[in-house]
């Protein structure tokens, strides 16, 4: 074994020194199913289309990909890439069929960094159920190069139909946002609780607390299994009810530094939630308004991704180069901006964030919420 390679990463925010960037080669727009259904916008074109997506756009996001993976490696940061596989051929398990796959832009969304671990993550869409194979030459050569690598794989779903709330969002008439809202804040999603499914973006990593938003992507059953699975660590559940369509709370709650979180104002952490932040002298920001109207064409995300940044170590972060107004405030809030086109590719999975991966980040596990408030742990630990 050589030590070429270091997997250890316990936050957002510590120096990063290996990232996985993602790719967008053969990504499709996923056919008709229960998860998908229920993210995609009841007005987006999106509704009813599905296979590979134009040629053209699939260059322009590499072209912003390969810039993104250069300008981290000229910091100083080792990046590898995915391998992708032909993402459209269709899928079938013992229990279920889907036409297409999705993609690889957006590792953030399947695998979960957590100290000596990288996991693959449960996800609760069919077309997304190989999404790892893309990572694994990767974890193989992690795991040959890095002794002490623990190389996971969470339950793999079933996803059968009773993984899903049968019409949901789909009645007599579509829902409406303002019905969406209601569900969102009684916290009924599409998926059910018969099996843990998350996605890795809905963990928050903060050295021993983890913040898991419960969502479309991910239920109680996973914050559970999170919590039995880390049992050195203190799992809490966080939702945001102003967001229509919560998923992944990397556009939603974002930590800056230790001490500094900057938070969507359209989705405020509820008060509950935030004492435990107030109680550790942590500082909630409400992030800057996005520069866009609209996402760009055929994509998933919200005009969101404005926040959805890398932080290189304390003081540096990477911000999408057209979203003046984030780009202003991580200024004035102190840190260096780098800025990254990258709005080409945000159609094929999210943003600056959800396109990477942490392999190896400095520091270690520490304990930034020393005082434990009750009201958000899976848990309480004694
Ligand atoms: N993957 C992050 C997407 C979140 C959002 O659409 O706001």
């Amino acid at each position: 074994m050589t030590q070429d390679t270091i997997v250890s990463s316990w936050n957002d925010f510590d120096p990063l020194k290996h990232v996985i960037v993602g790719r967008a080669d053969h990504c499709c727009v996923p056919p008709s199913e229960p998860a998908v259904d229920d993210k995609v916008p009841v007005d987006s074109k999106m509704k009813g289309m599905w296979g590979p997506r134009p040629l053209e756009t699939v260059e322009a996001a590499n072209e912003q990909l390969d810039g993104f993976a250069k300008l981290l490696e000229s910091r100083g940061v080792r990046v590898d890439r995915p391998s992708p596989i032909q993402w459209n051929q269709s899928v079938q398990t013992p229990d279920f069929q889907t036409s297409s796959m999705f993609g690889c832009m957006p590792p953030r969304d399947v695998l979960l960094t957590v100290g000596k671990e990288i996991l693959s993550a449960p996800m609760s869409f069919r077309c997304r159920y190989f999404e790892y194979l893309a990572y694994w030459p990767l974890m193989e050569q992690y795991f040959r190069e890095d002794p002490t690598f623990r190389w996971e794989q969470a339950p793999r779903p079933r996803l059968t139909d009773e993984s899903y709330r049968p019409n949901y969002g789909m009645g007599k008439h579509a829902m409406t946002i303002e019905e969406r809202l209601e569900k969102v804040a009684a916290k009924e999603f599409v998926t059910t609780e018969v099996e843990p499914m998350f996605d890795a973006a809905d963990v928050m990593r903060m050295g021993k607390d983890l913040f898991v938003q419960h969502g479309l992507t991910t239920n109680r059953t996973a914050m559970e299994w999170l919590q039995r699975h880390f049992h050195d660590h203190r799992v809490h559940a966080v939702n945001f009810p102003g967001d229509p369509y919560p998923i992944h709370i990397d556009a939603t709650f974002v930590p800056l530094r230790p001490g500094l979180c900057i938070n969507n104002p359209h989705r405020k952490m509820p008060e509950e939630q935030r004492k435990i932040f107030a109680k550790n002298d942590w500082e909630i920001v409400d992030a800057a308004m996005p520069a866009h109207d609209n996402p760009p064409p055929l994509c998933y995300s919200s005009t969101w991704l404005s926040m959805n940044c890398l932080v290189l170590d304390h003081n540096t972060v990477c911000v999408e180069a057209s979203e003046v107004h984030q780009m202003e405030q991580m200024d004035k809030l102190g840190m260096e901006v780098i800025p990254v086109p990258l709005r080409d590719a945000y159609a094929f999975g999210g943003g600056i964030h959800c396109c990477t991966a942490d392999v190896y980040r400095e520091g270690s596990c520490e304990d930034y919420f020393p005082v434990q408030v009750p009201g958000t742990q899976i848990r309480p630990v004694e």
